[in-house]
């Protein structure tokens, strides 16, 4: 049985609700952190020491880690699908997954965290415009990437795809004004309504 742990307004939990989702596996998603609490157990201290969401169960197997277990997953169960066995192609989508992670979740975090987590009075602008403009800068650099390829590891969907298009779309539910960036935009309308995309983002961004 496939257990994951995490609210669903987490980009962390969405990135392995749409991995599992596209890789049709049946599991249950527990509603934990933010609201929902639940982190401060022992029992939740068992399975994530960093009491942070997500964490999958799989049959007594347990991972945190949210890209660690998106590649588990899809290694696991998606030969042929979401996981790209060959290298060194595997490794061109594979870096993306930790962009994501390193370098573009982190630089977006004042401005999603300003602009849609804060109120208006409360906004810290210079930091937000700080970030926005870092964005701007990887937003060109994944235009230029979608200019020459379907999909971000080449001409299949991959997990390279799951973690930067969850990012992407906090990027296009920003309320601001963005200058065009068309071949991203496609990139988007490719992806997005894939049955994990719309199981993982179909909410409201929040
Ligand atoms: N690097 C970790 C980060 C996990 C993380 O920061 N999770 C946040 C949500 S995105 C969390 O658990 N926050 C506490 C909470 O939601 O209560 C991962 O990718 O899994």
């Amino acid at each position: 049985m496939i257990r994951i742990w995490g609210r669903l307004s987490s980009i962390n939990v969405q990135k392995v609700v749409w991995t599992a989702v596209d890789l049709e596996l049946d599991f249950t998603r527990l509603d934990a952190g933010g609201p929902f609490g639940g982190l401060d157990t022992p029992e939740y201290g068992l399975l994530n020491p960093n009491r942070l969401i997500p964490v999958l169960e799989d049959d007594g197997f347990v991972m945190w880690e949210s890209n660690a277990i998106v590649r588990y997953l899809a290694e696991r169960y998606g030969k042929n699908k979401l996981w790209i066995d060959a290298l060194p192609a595997r490794a061109k989508a594979d870096r993306w997954v930790d962009w994501q992670a390193t370098t573009f979740a982190p630089l977006m975090m004042p401005a999603f965290i300003g602009l849609v987590r804060t109120p208006e009075e409360e906004r810290n602008e210079l930091a937000i415009a700080d970030s926005l403009a870092q964005c701007g800068l990887l937003i060109n650099i994944l235009e230029r990437e979608l200019e020459q390829r379907p999909f971000l590891g080449g001409e299949e969907f991959s997990i390279a795809d799951i973690a930067v298009g969850a990012q992407v779309h906090r990027w296009f539910h920003l309320p601001i004004n963005r200058a065009p960036s068309p071949a991203l935009r496609a990139w988007y309308d490719r992806i997005i309504h894939r049955p994990g995309a719309v199981a993982a983002l179909g909410q409201p961004v929040a």
